[in-house]
């Protein structure tokens, strides 16, 4: 039996169901006697520092776990759950950590994009059963703005290289936390995982070929889910965001099964789009969270979900806010949320004032699951100008020039799956909705959607240039060298598909097989 420590913030059930699908039970603390009773403890933590400690001393866990600490039984923190260990953070520098191992928590000073989204690998330091069945090479899923800094350097297990090289996990005595997350690191992190459950597992330290990590560039399958005419839930492909051919909803399969197919075939991240959200209210369009309840007891990589995620009111005058949509995608499996046009309107709503309002889709999600699990996923399409002045938005030379000749372009953010364009550039879009606490963006594009004809290059690079968030690349993906294109020509962190994979036209592994030696990749 397993104890989880659940402060009621970030994704638990992931770490649930990893640790079931290794055929142990978990049982939720829900006093500090159930810590103090634990015979393994397991602490995953997503979100923000500073609103975790508060929660921990409100139910009057502190105590508990530091009793449990000091009593050596086995402890696995994950994330926040390893930085709660330390004295304090720089993230919010007026509450105090567990301070169960001296040092701090700072935050990511480089010259990269931060929060550390991705997959990177380990530089072993000492020998540790949670190792054992490890060959060295592997990759695991790291997101995070901060990391800690021990004291003493005999605590620590592993580190990393982002920017510098950082502490990814402490060992003292049983006690022993990560900064990545085995519970989304496929295969490697459930050998980790189990290792920790197994305590007779042989301690191991394993060697590594090269003498530096890398963060990998992720290949992201992206599924845009809707509701066909017959009401089935079905994995739907837009060409430009038209999902309809000879005037049916397109069905290119089901999203529980394709999204296995696509973790048992390397894809690193998988995100679902509800794509008619605009109009349906997630938390009536339960179907929705049955798919992610059963895709993440199965699927052991970060799961997105967009969609509907906004303040909404129901036909019986109940107010819900787009926080209660969010802590249901998370409870049932999500790790990330992707906000479209709700993003929009927070972005022009800021720009006319001036000021944050604190209570912004975007802001309230980000200060109670951190940036990291905000996304915000933009719908642009080009709109050609014949100069750079001619309007008030970001305006790029491009190399396609338009139907008339044109030279000049701005991309133009729309709301509604692509149905209404606004007075917005996706360039401001993505530096106000950075500012307001998003820590990503998900870069569509709708002319190149469906079309395989390549990523539009000119837009990526004129936002990922805008912004240190990581930009996920997105729409036109039609071959190999198309991921190798923008990898190369920009700084686009991971590049998503759908028709291609759907269509089995290309197999992920093709893709890896591809970039492999060119670009760093999760093998
Ligand atoms: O506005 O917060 O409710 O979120 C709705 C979400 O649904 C948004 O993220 C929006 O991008 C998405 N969406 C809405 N309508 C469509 C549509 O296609 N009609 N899909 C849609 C967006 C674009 C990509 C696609 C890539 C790759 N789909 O996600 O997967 O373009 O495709 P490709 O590789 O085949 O070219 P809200």
């Amino acid at each position: 039996m397993i104890t989880l420590l659940d402060y009621g913030a970030g994704n638990v059930r992931s770490v649930i169901n990893a640790i079931e699908s290794l055929g142990e039970t978990v049982k939720i603390v829900a006093s500090g006697e159930d810590i103090l009773a634990a015979e393994k403890l397991v602490f995953p933590g997503v979100g923000a520092f500073g609103n975790m400690m508060r929660i921990l001393q409100e139910k009057k866990y502190v105590d508990p776990l530091r009793a449990y600490l000091h009593s050596n039984r086995p402890f696995l923190g994950i994330c926040l759950g390893l930085q709660a260990l330390f004295e304090h953070s720089e993230e919010a520098p007026d509450v105090n950590g567990l301070g169960f191992i001296a040092g701090s928590v700072k935050r990511f000073v480089i010259d990269l994009s931060v929060p550390h989204i991705g997959w990177n690998g380990l530089n072993f330091k000492q020998t540790s059963r949670i190792f054992s069945g490890l060959y060295g090479d592997e990759k695991f899923y790291f997101v995070h703005s901060y990391h800690v800094v021990a004291d003493d350097a005999s605590v620590i297990l592993t580190t990393t290289d982002y920017g510098y090289e950082f502490v990814s996990s402490i060992q003292k005595g049983n006690i022993i936390a990560t900064q990545f997350h085995p519970e989304k690191s496929g295969r490697a992190g459930l050998v980790i995982l189990q290792n920790f459950l197994k305590t007779t597992a042989e301690p191991i330290r394993p060697v590594r070929s090269a003498a530096t990590t890398a963060l990998a560039k992720r290949i992201i399958a992206c599924l845009d889910v809707r509701s066909n005419d017959q009401s089935d839930l079905v994995v739907t492909k837009g060409d430009r965001y038209d999902v309809r051919e000879g005037g049916e909803v397109r069905n290119l399969g089901k999203p529980v099964e394709l999204a296995q197919r696509y973790y048992a075939e390397g894809a690193d991240e998988i995100t679902f789009l509800n794509i008619t959200g605009f109009r349906d209210f997630p938390l009536e369009d339960m179907p929705m969270l049955e798919v992610l309840r059963q895709t993440s007891k199965n699927v052991f990589v970060p799961l997105t979900i967009g969609g509907g995620i906004r303040d909404y009111t129901d036909k019986d005058g109940h107010k819900y806010d787009a926080l209660e949509v969010a802590a249901e995608y998370f409870r049932s499996g999500a790790d990330k949320v992707s906000i479209g046009s709700d993003a929009v309107l927070i972005a022009e709503a800021y720009l006319q004032t001036g000021r944050r309002t604190g209570r912004s889709a975007i802001e309230a999600i980000s200060r109670v699951y951190g940036n990291q699990a905000v996304v915000v996923s933009v719908d642009p399409r080009r709109v050609y100008v014949n100069s750079a002045d001619e309007v008030n938005h970001a305006v790029i030379e491009t190399a396609i020039a338009g139907p008339g000749g044109e030279r000049y372009c701005w991309y133009q953010c729309t709301i509604k799956g692509g149905r209404e364009g606004r007075d917005l550039d996706a360039v401001t879009l993505a530096r106000v909705c950075e500012k307001l606490g998003a820590g990503e963006i998900l870069l569509n594009c709708i002319d190149r959607d469906g079309t395989n004809l390549g990523f539009d290059i000119e837009l990526i690079n004129a936002v990922a240039t805008a912004v240190s968030i990581p930009v996920i690349a997105s729409s036109g993906a039609g071959r190999v060298e198309h991921f190798h294109e923008v990898f190369t020509a920009t700084e686009a962190e991971s590049a998503l598909a759908a028709g291609i994979f759907h269509r089995r036209e290309i197999p992920i592994a093709e893709v890896k097989k591809y970039l492999d030696g060119k670009v760093e990749v999760r093998r």
